[in-house]
């Protein structure tokens, strides 16, 4: 009964696939933050909720931000630590500044704090997800995944749109 035994095997992976697929784009409750009707990456993992995320389409092909909103419901502080991309070796937390002359600036941070309770906004001019060194450019309409570690040991894979800057309403 060979034959049935790697029948059997697609379709648990077929189901395991719907299942992956399924946690990807349902979300479990509306809470009001917005971006979600339009199918940004969105992931959820105990108390923690990643909505959302995208890329603008970079302007220069080796260099990408990652936008997302983390959204912290547990009674503890939490903070994000870490981010692998698919696209890319280096992926490195950013927080942008503004140096004693009044030029903005970005500098690589250790952790984003996400407090008890609170939500927090990872967008330009602000904390964000900087991927390095990509080696193939990337346009709109393109996909890739994320994996997001926590100061906690949670893990969250999404998946993460690239999506033209235009489309955000000229969010610069
Ligand atoms: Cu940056």
């Amino acid at each position: 009964m060979r034959e049935h035994t790697s029948t059997r095997r697609a379709l648990s992976a077929a189901a395991a696939l719907a299942l992956a697929t399924a946690c990807s784009t349902t979300i479990p409750e509306e809470e009001g933050t917005a971006g979600d009707a339009s199918g940004h990456g969105h992931a959820q993992e105990g108390d923690l909720t990643v909505s959302g995320a995208w890329m603008p389409e970079p302007a220069n092909p080796e260099v990408g931000a990652l936008y997302l909103e983390v959204a912290n419901g547990a009674e503890y502080d939490d903070a994000l630590t870490g981010v692998v991309t698919s696209v890319s070796e280096t992926a490195e937390l950013h927080t942008t500044g503004t140096d004693e002359s009044g030029v903005s600036r970005m500098e690589e941070v250790e952790e984003v704090p996400v407090p008890a309770g609170e939500s927090v906004e990872l967008t330009s001019g602000g904390y964000h997800v900087m991927v390095l060194d990509i080696p193939e450019p990337l346009t709109e309409g393109e996909e890739f995944t994320t994996a997001l570690t926590f100061d906690g040991g949670t893990e969250l894979d999404l998946t993460v749109p690239v999506e033209a800057m235009a489309d955000h309403g000229g969010d610069h």
